[in-house]
C-alpha cells in the first residue's frame, strides 16, 4: 500500500512523501514546547500531538506527510510597489494541496481506513511530522529545510489508522551560519535556538491590532515575511522568479470594498485575513515611503 500511495502522489506531481508513526512526541515537550507555549506563544500557535485525541481514542496510527514546493520570488521590487511573501503569491495552497491529498485519502477511505486531511489550519506540528518523516531538517530560522526545495515548500498531512513501514529522520544539519539571526529585523530568531513567534514580522503583519513598536517592522512585504529564507544558504540553489509576484502599486492604490478585495484576491492564501489588515499594512508602508521622500 505504501508504494501505491507514493505512485498516486507522483501522478499529482508530489514526489516528497514520508510515513510517520503517530504518538505523543515527548521530546517536543522537553525541548521547545513548554517555552513556546508560555513565552513566545502567538494566537496562531498549535500544540503537540495529543494522545487523548488520537492514539487513546484509536483514531489514527500514522501520518502520511508530503511536501509541495512553492515558487521563490525576487524581492527587489521597485519601492513604489508593495508585495506579499512568496508563499502567498500563488493559488491558495490550502486548496491546491488539499485537492492532491484528497486523491490519497479517497483511496484509503475506499479500502475501509480512516483518513483526515490537514494543511496548515490544524493542531498538528506539521514541521515536526515532516522532520520525523525524513523530509527535512530544522534550520536556525525554524523553517524545515529540504535538500531539493530549500525552505520553499508547504507541508500537507493525512492522518490514518492504516499502518506502514515508517521512515527515518534526516540526519543533515543546518549550517548554523546565523545569517537568519543577524538579518531578522525584529529579533525573532534567538541565538539560543528559540523562535519568538510574537516578534516574527510574518506574525506582526498578519495580526489585527499592532502596537507602534510593531508598526515599525511593517515594510514593503505587506503580508508574511521571507527575510530569514532569503538569506539562508540552504536556499542558494532554489530558482528565483521575477514575474507573477503579487505587486501592489502603492501610488495608485485605492481603498477597496470587501467585495472588491475578494474579487481580486480570494484565490490567494493571504486573503484569509481580509482587507483591513492588508490595507493597514499598505498604508503604513506608503506613509513610511512618503516620509523618506520628504526628508
Ligand atoms: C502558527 C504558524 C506560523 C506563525 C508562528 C510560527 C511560530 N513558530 O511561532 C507565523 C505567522 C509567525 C508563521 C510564519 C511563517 N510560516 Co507558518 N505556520 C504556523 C502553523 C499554523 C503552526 C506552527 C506552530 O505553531 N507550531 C508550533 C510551534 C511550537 O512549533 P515550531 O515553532 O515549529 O517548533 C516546534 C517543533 O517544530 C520543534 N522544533 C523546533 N526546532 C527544532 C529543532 C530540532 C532539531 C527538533 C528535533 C525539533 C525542533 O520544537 C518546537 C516545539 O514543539 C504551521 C502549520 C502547522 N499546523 O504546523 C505553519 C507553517 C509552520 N508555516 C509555514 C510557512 C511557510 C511560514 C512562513 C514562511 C510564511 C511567510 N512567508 O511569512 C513564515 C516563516 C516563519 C518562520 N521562520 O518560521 C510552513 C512551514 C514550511 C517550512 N519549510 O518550514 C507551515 C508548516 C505551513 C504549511 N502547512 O506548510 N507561521
Amino acid at each position: 500500500m505504501r508504494n501505491e500511495i507514493i505512485e498516486l502522489f507522483k501522478k499529482e506531481g508530489i514526489s516528497k512523501i514520508g510515513f510517520v508513526k503517530l504518538e505523543y512526541f515527548k521530546e517536543l515537550e522537553e525541548s521547545y514546547y513548554l517555552q513556546h507555549k508560555y513565552e513566545y506563544k502567538t494566537e496562531f500557535q498549535v500544540g503537540n500531538i495529543d494522545d487523548k485525541t488520537f492514539k487513546n481514542n484509536n483514531l489514527f496510527n500514522s501520518a502520511i506527510v508530503v511536501l509541495m514546493p512553492y515558487k521563490r520570488y525576487s524581492s527587489d521590487a521597485k519601492s513604489d510597489y508593495a508585495y506579499v511573501a512568496s508563499s502567498f503569491c500563488d493559488a491558495d495552497y490550502h486548496i491546491v494541496l488539499k485537492n492532491k491529498l484528497e486523491v490519497v485519502s479517497d483511496f484509503l477511505l475506499k479500502l475501509g481506513f480512516k483518513a483526515k486531511i490537514c494543511v496548515d489550519n490544524n493542531e498538528l506540528d506539521e514541521r515536526y511530522l515532516a522532520y520525523k518523516a525524513g523530509l527535512g531538517f530544522y534550520g536556525l530560522n525554524h523553517l524545515l529545510i529540504n535538500e531539493d526545495y530549500g525552505t520553499y515548500f508547504f507541508i500537507g498531512v493525512i492522518l490514518t489508522d492504516a499502518l506502514f513501514k515508517y521512515d527515518k529522520t534526516n540526519n543533515r544539519k543546518c549550517l548554523k551560519c546565523e545569517k537568519c539571526i543577524n538579518s531578522c529585523p525584529s529579533g525573532a530568531i534567538k541565538s539560543n535556538g528559540m523562535f519568538d513567534g510574537k516578534s516574527c514580522i510574518s506574525y506582526i503583519n498578519q495580526k489585527k491590532n499592532i502596537t507602534s513598536r510593531e508598526e515599525s517592522f511593517i515594510n514593503q512585504c505587506v503580508f508574511g515575511c521571507d527575510i530569514c529564507a532569503e538569506v539562508c544558504p540552504h536556499n542558494e540553489k532554489v530558482a528565483v522568479y521575477d514575474d507573477e509576484r503579487v505587486l501592489i502599486d502603492i501610488k495608485n492604490y485605492k481603498h477597496m470594498s470587501n467585495r472588491e478585495f475578494n474579487n481580486k484576491y480570494k484565490n490567494y492564501a493571504f486573503s484569509w485575513r481580509g482587507r483591513n489588515v492588508f490595507e493597514r499594512n499598505i498604508n503604513i508602508y506608503k506613509k513610511k515611503k512618503e516620509k523618506r521622500i520628504d526628508l
